[in-house]
């Protein structure tokens, strides 16, 4: 079984990102999946250049550190000609309204002044995934409606061109901490948010984790309880703190928000301490991260070729 995962750089990486999700793909991942940072699908919206080049290098850093197989891991542009290839031959096969369909493209403002890049997105996706030959896409429910696009594009180019692709399926990540944003725990962490004070980076020194911590949003119930509903910051810091500590946020006792607040910052750098410490290693030491990153290319690469002749030649088009 292949397994296909991404990760945007649209901001650094988050504890949010590493609790929920990159800690699990170093842990459980199996020999056959597969890990990339999805820097072209970081073009959609309004970015800075250097800043994207300088994430996608961090990011794979990050993922290097948390110790996925980097045999496993690339960086999504270092396809671009094959993907641009592939994208081209699909979006020629998929109707303007499968795609102004997506709930995402209408979510993010799609509308006649929308790049189409937006628009087109779930396409190169698409191209994404039948490229490496995943057959299993473990996404969130905002993006199942993309690999269900995947699926009709691969099932309609093998009935119409012959068989090249492996029909995706959508899978369901096993349930992680969904981290909230610290000073607004009414939304989740996130990498793009502007204001960073309620976001704890994998980066961020233990100083100002310390910090952030410190003036997490909490409420005037003045008890610790492991209530989402009514105290969803309480439960927020509760919950990072049962999974840097390994234990159920139900059995976490503190009698003060201060001392959740100083236990949370406690756990938090010390989960990070490590993760950290490689990172800055890795981008330390460009040569190492460029071989991982032109290995990784190549590998990918390679994946991607009999497939995309294939289609090209089936296409009519080479
Ligand atoms: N707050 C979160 N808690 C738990 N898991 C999270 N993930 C993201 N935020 C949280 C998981 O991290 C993986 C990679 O994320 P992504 O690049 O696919 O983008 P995202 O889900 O849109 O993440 P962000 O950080 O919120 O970025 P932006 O600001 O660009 O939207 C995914 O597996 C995701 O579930």
């Amino acid at each position: 079984m292949t397994r296909l995962s991404a990760i945007t750089p649209s901001g650094h990486a988050h504890i949010g990102n590493h609790l929920g999700a990159l800690r699990r793909w170093a842990r459980d991942g199996g020999p056959g999946d597969l890990y990339f940072v999805s820097d072209l699908h970081a073009m959609t919206v309004s970015y800075n250049p250097p800043r994207l080049r300088a994430l996608t290098r961090e990011l794979l850093a990050v993922l290097v550190a948390e110790g996925i197989d980097p045999a496993r891991l690339f960086v999504q542009s270092d396809l671009v000609r094959e993907l641009g290839a592939l994208s081209w031959v699909l979006e020629c096969t998929c109707s303007y309204g499968e795609a102004a369909r997506m709930t995402q493209f209408k979510a993010k403002g799609g509308g006649t002044g929308a790049r189409l890049g937006l628009l087109t997105y779930p396409v190169l996706m698409a191209a994404d995934i039948l490229l490496q030959g995943a057959d299993s896409v473990p996404v969130g429910d905002d993006q199942t409606q993309h690999v269900e696009l995947a699926r009709v594009l691969a099932r309609r180019f093998n009935s119409t061109f012959g068989e090249v692709f492996v029909v995706p399926s959508a899978t369901t990540p096993p349930t992680a901490a969904r981290v909230r944003d610290l000073a607004a725990p009414e939304r989740k962490m996130s990498k793009s948010t502007r204001d960073a004070a309620g976001v704890v980076f994998v980066l961020d020194n233990p100083d100002l984790i310390r910090r952030k911590l410190s003036r997490a949003v909490t409420d005037s119930y003045d008890v610790v309880a492991y209530r989402p509903e009514k105290q969803p910051g309480v439960a927020n810091l509760l919950e990072i703190y049962a999974a840097c500590v390994g234990v159920s946020p139900r059995e976490v006792e503190f009698r003060t928000y201060g001392e959740l607040k100083t236990a949370v910052a406690d756990a938090v750098i010390e989960e990070l301490r490590p993760l950290r410490e490689k990172v800055i290693e890795l981008l330390a030491d460009p040569a190492e991260l460029d071989r991982i990153r032109k290995d990784g290319a190549e590998r990918a690469r390679d994946r991607a070729a009999h497939r995309l002749d294939s289609a090209l030649r089936l296409a009519g088009v080479a």
